[in-house]
């Protein structure tokens, strides 16, 4: 943990003291202390169900199991191939997250298929949002479908799958020297004819959902084998930005980290809940701490910690399952991570981090008194009572800022040589 030191804490931000202050509402410490509990607790129960629909074969089924970090073959993954339907809609839980579900739904492409009656079947109200795939153009049904949610007043994304073959298909024509033949450009380099070829996917198939009178249409181009590439970082960005706040902490927990953004945007969400993962910890089930002038319930951090691996990705379960899709051994991964795994993170662990941090934190419950008159009125005037407060927040910032820098350097070992990055 960097930065423990007295003298180098940081200064406490404004808007996080107007989030302590909204975390302690107007009641006392300990009855504050058990509304932040509450509060976490509702989050964590918070559920999103996303539908994945489109025509069979279209690569409905690896979608849902690369949108969980999953590979085909791995448990609880989605069966997949070319013979493989869906005939009921199908819930698969995210392995960490068994809140956020993604739905496998039937496909679109019987002769007798309406969108109506489909939505109907397939219960269409239980969705937050849909996902409607197809590995070509957009055609009439996937039209048909989005008007029909669109009227009902749910949202949906277009995402155009498997353009990792498209590009594969195109460099072969190129290296056999058919394009040349149809006069095009020789010799450019290969990222610009890649994003040519990209670019006119995407114009295509947002023209002929236009020509449908879809509102707004966008269309994300997406390969099941590559979710840092192409469009799925922005498609990751435009989910969590259009869904209602309540949801976002949810969908957020459980993104694979794609990009720097994801990582960043998951670290502003999760830092908001800093004050209300500190206060359980002065809860009434706090008790002292020997050799240390504060009282923390210090079950209720070791969750709150395991809580922040988990969220990005310092487990050791996360870790293999990345190393095995990176192909990179998981020693390398655990080498550059300099922040205690989930597992690693003990009673023992937090009062030696809590130690670390209670010296500054006197300084600060000095200061937090003077902001928060709340915390004087209630614990009375003696200073060290308000001190676990700032000295579990510290802690928490700490692990936080340690877990995103850790996870950061993770995706970049992953992505490594990739030239989407
Ligand atoms: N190259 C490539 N193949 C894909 C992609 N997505 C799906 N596939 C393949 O397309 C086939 C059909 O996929 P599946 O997910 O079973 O389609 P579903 O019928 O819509 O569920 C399978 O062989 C997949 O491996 C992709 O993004 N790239
Ligand atoms: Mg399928």
């Amino acid at each position: 943990m960097a930065g423990l030191d007295a003298k180098e804490l940081p200064k406490i931000p404004e808007e996080d003291v107007e989030a302590l202050q909204a975390a302690l509402g107007t009641g006392n410490l300990i009855e504050a202390a058990a509304k932040a509990k509450e509060t976490l607790e509702m989050a964590d129960k918070i559920t999103l169900d996303i539908a994945v629909t489109g025509e069979s074969g279209s690569g409905k089924s690896s979608f849902v199991n690369a949108i969980r970090g999953l590979g085909d073959t791995d448990e609880g993954a989605a069966a997949t191939g070319v013979i493989e339907t869906t005939m009921d809609p199908t819930a698969y839980p995210h392995p960490r997250y068994p809140n956020v579900r993604v739905w496998d739904l039937p496909g679109i492409d019987t002769p007798t298929f309406k969108p109506d009656t489909y939505l109907e079947q397939v219960k269409f109200s239980d969705y937050d949002f849909f996902i409607i795939i197809s590995s070509n153009h957009f055609k009439y049904h996937d039209i048909e479908l989005a008007q029909e949610i669109q009227k009902l007043g749910k949202k949906f994304y277009f995402v155009r799958s498997k353009v990792d073959q498209d590009l594969a298909n195109e460099k072969k024509l190129y290296e056999e020297g058919i394009l040349k033949k149809r006069n095009a450009p020789a010799e450019r380099p290969r990222q610009q004819r890649e994003r040519a070829i990209l670019d006119a996917i995407r114009e295509k198939c947002i023209k002929g959902v236009e020509a449908a009178k879809v509102a707004s249409p966008r269309v994300f181009l997406v390969s099941r084998w590559d979710l840092g590439k192409y469009d799925f970082p922005t498609l990751q960005k435009t989910l969590v930005d259009e869904l209602s706040s309540h949801k976002r902490l949810a969908l957020l927990r459980s993104l694979s980290h794609v990009s720097k953004e994801t990582v960043e945007k998951k670290k502003e969400q999760l830092q908001t809940q800093i004050w209300l993962k500190s206060l359980p910890s002065c809860g009434v089930t706090a008790i002292p701490l020997p050799g240390l002038s504060i009282a923390c319930d210090v079950a209720v951090l070791v969750t709150s910690l395991k809580g922040f691996c988990r969220d990005f990705g310092l487990d050791e379960k996360s870790l293999a399952a990345l190393a095995r899709r990176a192909n990179k051994p998981i020693a390398e991964l655990k080498a550059i991570i300099q922040s205690p795994l989930s597992e690693a993170i003990t009673q023992d662990l937090v009062i030696t981090l809590l130690t670390k941090c209670a010296a500054g934190a006197v300084q600060y419950s000095t200061t937090l008194l003077k902001f928060i008159p709340v915390i004087g009125s209630v614990v009375g005037s003696v200073v060290s009572a308000a001190v676990p407060l700032p000295t579990t927040y510290f802690m928490l910032q700490n692990l936080l800022d340690d877990a995103v820098a850790d996870a950061l350097q993770v995706l970049e070992e992953v992505m490594e040589g990739d030239v989407s990055k």
